[in-house]
């Protein structure tokens, strides 16, 4: 089962509420694909390594204060310094899963009242993900999970906003899977509509750009 020449990996996104299960379930998936053999790397965002991501983590954690534009600008830019490493990975056959991408970005700022349109302009021109799961959980359950860690953006009243922007900016490719089962039933029913989407991007589809 070797990969030929124009075989990649598949870009995987998941997204979902603060507490929805998206961290445990990418790592869940990372190591399903690679024990059945295909080659997969987790990547999420904010990615909190790099000089731009400390500067989030300090705006999550409230050591700092920064005007809404200028966070938004900066989650952004934060994907855009991973762009080429992505590109790179994928056309090497590795498959990435991507914990947080550019619709948490859209769903959070429009959530405190942003333009919608304005909070996809910087995001154009990313890698599009082949596949979005979107782990579905009630703001109401998700904030009953162990409560939230106390990171800006962790309230119920908040969660209900990103929730309807999440509902405006889905369409019909999106797969949305029910979170409130158990971490291995989801896990299960994940990897099984991954697996398929493995496949497809290794048998030639091509890479495309995010909202162009
Ligand atoms: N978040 C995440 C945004 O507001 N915009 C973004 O572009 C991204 C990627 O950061 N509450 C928010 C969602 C989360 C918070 O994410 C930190 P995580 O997955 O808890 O590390």
């Amino acid at each position: 089962d070797n990969c030929k020449s124009g075989c990649r990996g598949a870009l995987v996104v998941l997204e979902g509420l603060d507490r929805c299960g998206k961290t445990s379930q990418s790592a869940r998936l990372v190591k399903n694909l690679d024990e059945l053999g295909y080659p997969a790397e987790l990547f999420r965002f904010p990615d909190r390594n790099t000089v731009i991501g400390q500067m989030i983590s300090s705006y999550l954690n409230s050591d700092s204060q920064l005007d809404d534009r200028t966070i938004h600008l900066l989650f952004s830019a934060n994907r855009w310094e991973k762009r080429s490493l992505m590109e790179s990975k994928l056309r090497n056959g590795i498959t990435l899963i991507v914990d947080r991408y550019a619709y948490s970005g859209v769903a959070f700022s429009s959530a405190k009242g942003l333009d919608i349109e304005w909070c996809k302009a910087p995001d154009m021109g990313l890698l599009a993900p082949d596949l979005v799961l979107y782990l579905d959980i009630s703001p109401e359950k998700a904030s009953e999970r162990g409560g939230y860690g106390g990171e800006r953006y962790e309230q119920l009243e908040f969660q209900k906003k990103v929730a309807k922007s999440y509902e405006i900016l889905r369409d019909a490719s999106w797969k949305i899977i029910d979170a409130n089962r158990t971490v291995e039933d989801v896990q299960e029913q994940i990897r099984d509509i991954v697996l398929d989407y493995v496949k497809t991007c290794r048998n030639g589809k091509s890479l495309s750009q995010l909202w162009l």
